[in-house]
């Protein structure tokens, strides 16, 4: 049966990946501008609730990582100022991919900033959402053709997250379509509410992977 607890999500990754626009398709909603552009659209973190079957759900859009130009510092402030919307934590971390790009060395350095940023237990409130299906339905390839032969980078993460990754089609005109994605990613966001029982991850979690970071300097002893 489904569960009716609250679900926070926080959306991540690079930019033009279709973060807003799972947010909107998630929230059924155009609250989180997304557009086709070069710059990056999202400028600051943006939390939205909705209600869906009489379940609260918010998300928040966070600004898009660009190859390696933002200084880990400065991702990691948006990050900061992000997780702060919601005081109680989130429930699930999101990582937004495309199927439309190939999965680039960035793209795994990407991987990796993350782990530094949100500490190295973050792939336990990982979902991977994969977006633009359309356009591999449109060439006749299926995700799991897509996915084989990824990088060993990739494979890892999506192992540590226990293989949750749901597809999206953020154009899709069919309702039931879209209301089929949306309950296969809350059914993988509830797998993780269950592994973790219930603890959301947190700015505490976020400070404390911050600091293992950047430990600070020992004095030397007088
Ligand atoms: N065909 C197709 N287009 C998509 C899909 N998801 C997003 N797009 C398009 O991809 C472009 C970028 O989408 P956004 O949602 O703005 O991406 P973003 O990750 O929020 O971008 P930044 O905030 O700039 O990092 C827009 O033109 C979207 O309409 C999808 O599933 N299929
Ligand atoms: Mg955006």
């Amino acid at each position: 049966m489904e569960s009716k607890k609250p679900l926070s999500l926080l959306l991540v990754g690079k930019i033009g990946t279709g973060k807003s626009s799972t947010g909107n398709s998630i929230i059924q909603r155009s609250s989180f501008v997304s557009k086709r552009s070069c710059k990056g659209v999202t400028v600051a973190g943006q939390l939205e609730t909705s209600n869906l079957d009489g379940r609260s759900i918010s998300v928040i859009d966070t600004p898009g990582m660009c190859d390696g130009t933002l200084p880990l510092d400065d991702l990691r402030n948006a990050f900061r100022v992000s997780l702060q919307l919601s005081p109680s934590g989130v429930s699930a971390i999101i990582l937004v991919l495309s199927v439309n790009t190939r999965i680039s060395d960035e793209e795994i350095q990407l991987f990796q900033e993350l782990g530094t940023i949100f500490g190295r237990d973050w792939a336990r409130w990982l979902v991977v959402v994969w977006t633009h299906v359309d356009q591999l339905t449109d060439d006749g390839t299926t995700l799991e053709e897509f996915l084989e032969g990824s990088p060993r980078q990739l494979l890892q993460l999506m192992t540590a997250a226990g293989g949750r990754s749901v597809a999206f089609d953020n154009r899709a005109a069919d309702s039931s379509v879209k209301l089929k994605q949306i309950s296969l990613l809350l059914a993988e966001a509830d797998k993780v509410l269950r592994n973790n029982d219930d603890e959301p991850y947190t700015s505490e979690m976020f400070d404390a992977a911050t600091l293992a970071a950047n430990p600070p300097l020992k004095r030397n002893p007088a």
